[in-house]
């Protein structure tokens, strides 16, 4: 009965996401405040932050005029249905959004996560063929290692075997292209590889295979995040661009990680020059500080879902409680600003020598096998211990946030992706820590 509840180990009750609950709840690391670039420990310690929260504070923590947005916007209209009626706040932020993707990606669906942001993305890709009568086209495909969420058109078009295994049913209609990455010819490159983008001509195999006539949509993250940080080749992304539209596919770009300014440009879209039919955003949107997505639709999809229903019908069925929720959007518009007057969108790619030349300084250290990065991203690869993939980096995890740095690992590789409000002094910062963790790591 809840009588006794107060007697609880107060840790059981959170089930923690994506975490070794048992070992977690052992040793518990908690942050309770935080502040631009630092996160404050449960017992005092200031923590730099590598890994903008998980990749999403780009505008770095407690933000005043965020804050304030938020909680003006709490005060005035705490909640308003989407459905049927608006609010000014939700048209003015997908204005300002569409404003500034590049192409003709003007129309904004909200969503409240970037799970939710693929979900939609795919949907739309299947109401906008079968608006124009090819609803035959019902296949996806994705890449391996691709991450997109863990709704389950997420983890069909994903392609992580961790995040599948437990769960048996997929989508059924999903096949999955080769992964780009060849360590032998791409390893320590600084940037974009400069060969290797002949792999994308695998989608043209394909499309042979299933005929373009049954595939609505191809899904990739423009650069790989979650599965350990991985840059396209060069050349790689225009040619699936290509082979997309010779045979009427959908190019999806999975903008989660990469939008806001992660790349040195608002969005991969314009770092990459590869202008996609949909892009899925959330994370830096509104910095992480209230959950909302996003997901940018071209004009000509829009307009064929929305033209070609019946005056007065629901164009399309699909929607959460919390689209546009207005705390979220009052946080992006805000949000929003602080990119611009601060000129983050670009920050990134002033940065980004700096950043490379630190990050390639741990090139030789013990246990690097690999250093890759673009933007304010790097993931730097060790090599695994015998049988035991992934203790070693997160041993480098814990011997981080001891000595006051907030890292990321996946498998053996270090993903780092500070807020784009960094110094010099903290790029230093960040690679000096690690440079002498590695250094006492076995
Ligand atoms: N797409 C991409 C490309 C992502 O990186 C999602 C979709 C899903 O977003 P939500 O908001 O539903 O979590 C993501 C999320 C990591 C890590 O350690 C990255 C994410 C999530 C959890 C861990 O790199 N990205």
């Amino acid at each position: 009965m809840a009588a006794a509840s107060h007697n609880r180990n107060d840790l059981e009750a959170y089930w923690m996401p994506f975490t070794a609950n048992r070992q977690f709840k052992s040793a518990p690391r908690m942050l309770v405040a935080a502040k631009d670039m630092h996160y404050t420990s449960s017992d005092g310690r200031q923590i730099l932050d590598g890994t903008a929260g998980l990749w999403c504070c780009n505008a770095g923590h407690g933000r005043p005029e965020i804050v304030e947005a938020i909680q003006k916007q709490a005060l005035e209209m705490d909640y308003a249905p989407p459905f049927q009626v608006g609010h000014p706040v939700a048209f003015e932020l997908a204005s300002r959004l569409a404003d500034i993707m590049p192409g003709d990606l003007n129309h904004v669906f909200f969503t409240n996560s970037g799970s939710e942001s693929v979900d939609t993305a795919l949907k739309i890709a299947l109401a906008y063929h079968k608006a124009r009568g090819e609803g035959s086209r019902v296949k996806f495909i994705g890449r391996d290692k691709g991450y997109h969420g863990v709704g389950f058109g997420g983890i069909s078009v994903g392609g992580l075997g961790n995040n599948r295994k437990q769960f048996g049913n997929q989508l059924p209609a999903v096949d999955h292209m080769p992964f780009f990455y060849k360590r032998d010819t791409m390893g320590f490159s600084k940037g974009q590889p400069e060969t290797g983008a002949e792999i994308a001509s695998e989608l043209e195999a394909m499309v042979a295979l299933h005929d373009a006539s049954t595939i609505a949509a191809v899904i990739v993250e423009p650069m790989v995040g979650s599965a350990g940080v991985f840059i396209p080749p060069k050349g790689y992304l225009d040619r699936l661009r290509e082979i997309c539209d010779k045979h009427g596919i959908l190019l999806i770009f999975d903008e989660v990680i990469t939008g806001f300014g992660r790349l040195g440009t608002a969005f991969a879209v314009e770092k990459f020059n590869v202008t996609p039919d949909l892009v899925t955003t959330a994370k830096g949107l509104n910095s992480g500080t209230v959950p909302m997505g996003a997901v940018f639709a071209r004009d000509g999809i829009y307009d064929t879902i929305v033209n070609t229903a019946p005056e007065g019908a629901i164009e399309l069925f699909h929607g959460y409680t919390y689209s546009a929720h207005p705390l979220a959007c009052a946080a992006a518009l805000a949000t929003q600003n602080v990119y611009r007057d601060e000129g983050l969108y670009t920050r990134a790619a002033e940065l980004e020598a700096y950043w490379q030349d630190a990050a390639h300084s741990l090139n030789g250290a013990p246990h690097v096998i690999d250093v890759r990065n673009i933007g304010l991203v790097a993931g730097i690869e060790l090599q695994a211990r015998p049988g035991k993939v992934g203790a070693r980096a997160f041993d480098v995890f814990l011997k981080a946030f001891e000595k006051g740095l907030l890292i990321r690992t996946t498998g053996d590789t270090i993903a780092l992706s500070p807020p784009l409000i960094i110094s010099k002094a903290q790029i230093d910062e960040i690679f000096g820590i690690i440079g002498d963790i590695l250094k006492t790591t076995d």
